[in-house]
Parts: C-alpha cells; structure tokens; sequence
C-alpha cells in the first residue's frame, strides 16, 4: 500500500517516509505509533527540558485541568523540542488526511497527574463536508503503560457516523469495547485522526505521564492558539523556511504554487 503523497498539495514535503503500516493504521484504525524524532541518546536532555519549562512557566501559559496540566506554546521553549512538530512522518500525515494545505495550531506540554482518573472519551474535531479536519500527535516524554494513563483509541471510529449520546455530551469515561491502549517507550509519538474517539486513562502510577502534545489543521482555519503571534525573535531566527510555514510566521513558496 502506498501513501498518496502526491494528493498532497505542498510537494515540499515528497520524500518524507510514512511507512505502509503507518498508513494502514491511520486510515484504518484512525491512529499509528512510530518511533519518534529524538534520538535515545538525547531523550534525557529533553526530559530535563520539559521539567524547566514547566517549573519556570509563566502563570498565564499554564491551565490545571481536573486531570492533566497543560503549558502551551512549546514552539518557544528551546530547539530540543522544534523536532517534535516538523517530524517528517508526522507532515505525511497530515498531508494524507487533511490533504490540503494545513499549518500547526497547537504545541504544549501536558502532564496527566498520579492517580488521576481517566479522560471522557471524545473527538478533537469532527470531519466535515469536505474531509477530515485535524491530525493530532502525542510525544511520550515517559514511556506510556497501561498503568500509567496511556491514550486509549478505539479503532476505526472517525469513520463512524454514529456518535453515542454519552460522548456527544462529554460524559464517557467508561471503558468502550474494542478500545485498545496506545502503550510505548519514551520517545515514541502517536500520530492520530482528530475524528477518531480517544482520551487518556486513568494514572495508577506513582509518577506523573508527561507528555508533548500537538494538532495540525487546516490552513485556512482558526488557530487553536495564535502561535504566530507569540513568535519570539530567538525562535524565528533558529527556524528554517518549512518550520516558518508550518507556523505560518512566512509564506513558503512550494512547487506546485509556484508553477501557478
Ligand atoms: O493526554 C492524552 O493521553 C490524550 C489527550 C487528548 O485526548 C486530547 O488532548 O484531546
């Protein structure tokens, strides 16, 4: 099975690998795990990272939920984490699902606490009339288990039209059948269907399940957070042309727009 990376409107990114596994699970299951972009070697480093960032966060980037605390704005928090959002596999994804043009709407941190019970299950966005709408990836800091508050997806269900009452209305935090726990290594991404059904479990660890956490969206659609606006002169000066396009900080003059 091939990936349609020529449906893809930016042939900036051809060349980019998503494997046919990858593929399969995305259309198929609505979500894939692939290594990520960090190397074993530095995954210490980041791990550091992320802590300072989170201790030294300015109040007003930091939302506590009942179960998780998010930071946002990892765009700005140092080139360790830039990798994270320009993963190449991560961009195939988007190129295959969204299968338009489409830049990055959202990047923080999210921290699901110790002993801290589990997310309603629910969609990120739905899919609409013209197709899907949003590709998610979560970056496992730690290692995800099922006793720590792994993702839970279950299979296929961006490509089902009926959505239970309970998760229309929020309030599904009962396990579903078929379900199945996104469990790997630390360093490991899921990469996932905004429209497929999902959420975190409970955390019956003794530690926290860290985690780097980010959407890709249409182009043309409103920002989750208005990244381009809090760019900061160090991080645009550090950034190349395709990461400035992703953010939408400067255009990006591809191929096939420039043959227009
Ligand atoms: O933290 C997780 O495991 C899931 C997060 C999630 O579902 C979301 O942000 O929509």
């Amino acid at each position: 099975m091939r990936c349609k990376s020529q449906d893809c409107t930016y042939t900036i990114m051809d060349g980019f690998e998503l494997s046919a596994d990858a593929c399969r699970n995305l259309d198929e299951a609505g979500f894939t795990i692939i290594p990520g972009p960090v190397p074993t070697k530095d995954l210490a480093e980041l791990s550091a990272a992320y802590d300072a960032v989170i201790s030294n966060a300015d109040p007003d980037d930091v939302k506590v939920g009942s179960s998780t605390t998010r930071v946002r704005d990892f765009v700005n928090r140092g080139p360790v984490f830039d990798r994270l959002y320009l993963h190449p596999p991560v961009l195939k994804a988007c190129c295959r699902i969204i299968n338009e043009p489409f830049r990055l709407s959202t990047i923080h941190a999210r921290t699901l606490g110790q002993g801290l019970p589990a997310q309603n299950l629910h969609v990120d966005f739905e899919r609409d009339a013209h197709g899907w709408t949003m590709v998610g990836f979560i970056f496992m800091v730690d290692e995800f288990r099922n006793d720590n508050g792994a993702t839970r997806f279950v299979p296929g269900s961006h490509l089902w039209s009926v959505v239970p009452p309970e998760l229309a209305l929020g309030e599904f935090k009962a396990d579903y059948p078929g379900q199945v726990l996104a469990c790997g290594p630390a360093g490991s991404m899921i990469v996932f269907n905004g429209s497929v059904w999902h959420g975190h479990t409970v955390n019956r660890a003794h530690e926290p399940r860290r985690s780097i956490q980010g959407a890709y969206i249409r182009r043309g659609a409103g920002l989750g957070e208005n990244l381009p606006a809090r760019m900061l002169p160090e991080t645009l000066s550090r950034l190349g042309p395709l990461a400035k396009y992703l953010l939408a900080a400067e255009p990006l003059q591809s191929s096939s727009e420039s043959s227009r």
